[in-house]
């Protein structure tokens, strides 16, 4: 087929996508007031000047270097901008903040990176095939918007006198309190990851696809609320050596951790740390904690987490056989369908998007936080590392990062596909996951 010039200029789409993207997370940095860019809110996690450099070292490492052979023209940035950290044995980052260079001298690197970005997506000639361009700046986008969320998670650790405060809108509308009713999914089959032969994009952990055979389960309706959640805390859970892994237990012990990240204790009682404001906890919110944390209140429930599989059949199985796109069906991810994309920064009481619903009535899988899994992060049958970025899987297959599925108030709908899978260590408190019980 001949290739016109329309075929070679990346495709408007991909070009207003990277702006959006790019908007999306200037304007996370606009949150931050003098001083704050210098601190690392979160222990096991880079300074946010780190995060500042890295989405544009990224992309420029990415699309500049490998995809369009250019040479560098601050290579220290690009080196020391290029990949984040997530220690899993206690070892922590101690360098001063002195240690890093200027937000004058990274903005001035990031503009220039930009310039230069901005020449490749709009060279006609240019030394990659269409279907290998299009990858590069999905790859691009994406990678920038999970950061918009991560980045999120290291705002909210912030203290509130650092932040240039926004405001969430009203909840959707009233509804009946959760009962904790519980679903019957008949055994049936669930496609876990997707074809190579789409031109759809998917992350390499997203290949090949994988049919599960997934028996018969009992699933809640409702993530674990707030209310639910604070009983297990007066019950003792934190104090209760049965209840947690050695591993978990010991990691929670080391850190003294007796109630979620985003719990503060006021006078005996527990606030929520909000990302702009401390308010009363929300009972019909979704509890936000670690794997290990979720674990602990599934034994104590006499419950499990589901399994990767597990959560697919709920959120995709039909009583028919046929799978679905999203839990509602085949249209667009929108407002009614969930708190995700960006709309909200705090969670809002389970329940509240009933057109978000599964074929099965499960409620609200896709948003509102994330749900753990059981499942370890391991490669699919036919795994194969991207060659554009080798190590973006594959350095977390080590038995250590459970999988995480759904979506969160700080995810991008495109994270909404099937296929999308993410992952954290079980002891790291911060992520926007909630959990969902299974019967034994
Ligand atoms: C897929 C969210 C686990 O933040 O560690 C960002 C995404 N990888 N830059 C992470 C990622 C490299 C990743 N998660
Ligand atoms: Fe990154």
């Amino acid at each position: 087929m001949a290739t016109t010039i329309r075929d070679r200029t990346l495709s408007q789409t991909l070009t207003a996508r990277l702006a959006d993207a790019r908007a999306r997370t200037d304007d996370l940095f606009s949150v931050l007031r003098p001083g704050g860019l210098f601190e690392r809110p979160i222990p096991e996690r880079h300074r946010l000047i780190f995060y500042l450099g890295h989405l544009e070292a990224f992309d420029w490492n990415l699309l500049g270097r490998q995809g369009h052979g250019l040479e560098p023209f601050r290579e220290e940035f690009d080196r020391l901008f290029a990949f984040g950290i997530d220690p899993t044995d206690g070892g922590l980052p101690n360098e001063p903040a002195s240690a890093w260079p200027s937000e004058a001298e990274v903005r001035a690197y990031n503009r220039e990176v930009r310039d230069r970005v901005d020449g490749c997506l709009a060279a006609v000639a240019e030394p990659r095939s269409e279907q290998d361009r299009h990858t590069l700046v999905s790859m691009a986008i994406e990678h920038r918007l999970m950061h918009a969320e991560t980045l999120a998670y290291l705002l909210h650790r912030l203290p509130y006198a650092l932040k240039e405060p926004r405001q969430d809108p009203p909840y959707p509308r009233a509804v009946a309190g959760p009962d904790a009713r519980v679903l019957s999914i008949p055994e049936g089959t669930a496609t876990l990851g997707q074809p190579r032969a789409a031109d759809a994009f998917g992350w390499d952990n997203e290949f090949d696809p994988l049919v599960a055979r997934v028996p018969a389960f009992r699933i809640e309706e409702h993530k674990v609320t707030n209310a639910r959640y604070l009983e297990f805390v007066k019950d003792g859970g934190y104090a209760a050596r049965a209840l947690w892994t050695d591993e978990d237990w010991a990691w929670k012990e080391r850190a003294g951790i007796r109630h979620p990240a985003f719990w503060v204790e006021r006078d005996g009682a527990f606030a929520y740390r909000g990302m702009f404001a401390e308010t009363p906890l929300l009972p019909a919110g979704p509890v936000y904690v670690s794997q290990a944390e979720a674990a602990a209140f599934a034994q104590w429930a006499g419950a499990w987490l589901p399994t990767e599989a597990q959560f697919h059949r709920a959120a995709y199985g039909t009583p028919e056989g046929a799978e679905r796109e999203y839990p509602w069906g085949s249209e667009p991810p929108s407002e009614r369908h969930g708190n995700f994309d960006f709309r909200r920064w705090d969670p809002t009481p389970v329940g509240s998007h009933p057109d978000g619903a599964s074929a099965f009535g499960v409620s609200e899988m896709m948003g509102n936080g994330w749900e753990w899994t059981r499942t370890a992060f391991e490669p699919f049958p036919g795994f194969r590392p991207h060659p554009f970025y080798a190590g973006y899987s594959k350095d977390f297959f080590d038995g250590k990062h459970l999988v995480m599925k759904g979506a969160s108030p700080r995810t991008a709908a495109c994270f909404l596909r099937r296929s999308f899978r993410n992952w954290f260590q079980p002891h790291y408190p911060y992520v926007y996951a909630a959990l969902r019980l299974v019967q034994k």
